[in-house]
């Protein structure tokens, strides 16, 4: 079938609407009987990676030199870590900090969120520790007093962690209820329903699949269109000052 060159994909300077029609797959390093489809690098000017990891039965993720964050979306993945083996499921998800030694082996077809960031260290700061959680088993928070809008904390906030990643679920007709725009970057992928997202000056309906990248003080807005809930997992960047690594003492 022939688009005739059309697609919802749009690369623009401050955002990336990456859509299921124009994904291309990649081996990585390490990685057995795994293809990963790299939305988002710092090739872009990101400053973490965001890819869809494919496994085989039987598929293993190679090392990272970041810290990881998985998120599973279909099969059945092991995870072992520090002597422990656990079975995750979809909604299960796990964060490794930078260096953690462990293993990913798919026990099924499975597909997951893959998130990397290099860590930025901060003094005083206690050392970040290994989370593994069910999503479901996270309680909900409504976003600025909406309970259409509810938002779910997969990773613990805390002076160690320097990023975030959160499920948001919109009831039909719910919607942000400003414009938002910040420094902190995001990571996005539709896990269930659609709406029309605002990035920058264009608005793009988006559907579950759609993975969008926004750059910092990309204007960003969202409203759920449809019968039944939209729901997004998304990442951004989170307590490290703005100078961070700019500034030596
Ligand atoms: O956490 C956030 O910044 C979130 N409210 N942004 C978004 O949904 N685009
Ligand atoms: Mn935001």
């Amino acid at each position: 079938m022939h688009h005739l060159g059309a697609t919802r994909s749009s690369l623009k300077a401050d955002h990336l609407l990456h859509t299921p029609d124009t994904f291309i797959r990649t081996p990585l390093p390490g990685a057995t009987g795994v293809q990963f489809i790299v939305h988002v690098a710092p090739q872009l000017g990101a400053r973490f990676t965001q890819m869809t990891a494919e496994f085989e039965v039987d598929g293993t993720l190679g090392p990272t030199p970041a810290q990881r964050f998985l998120y599973l979306l279909e099969g059945k993945v092991e995870l072992t870590v520090a002597g422990r083996t656990q079975v995750i499921v979809p909604g299960g998800f796990a964060y490794l900090p930078q260096g953690t030694k462990h293993t990913a082996r798919a026990l099924t077809a499975a597909r997951a969120a893959l998130i990397e960031k290099p860590y930025e260290a901060e003094a005083g700061a206690p050392a970040p520790e290994v989370v593994i959680g069910v999503e479901s088993s996270i309680s909900t928070l409504p976003l600025m007093g909406d309970d259409a809008l509810r938002v779910r904390s997969l990773m613990p906030d805390g002076p160690a962690y320097d990023f975030a990643v959160n499920t948001m679920t919109y009831d039909p007709g719910a919607a942000l209820s400003m414009v938002e725009i910040h420094i902190m970057e995001h990571g996005l992928l539709m896990l269930e329903g659609g709406g029309i997202y605002r990035l920058g000056d264009s608005w793009y309906p988006v559907e579950a699949g759609d993975f969008i990248w926004m750059a910092p003080y990309c204007p960003q807005w969202f409203g759920a269109l449809g019968k039944r809930p939209a729901k997004y997992l998304i990442y951004k960047n989170w307590r490290r000052h703005p100078l961070g690594a700019a500034v030596k003492p």
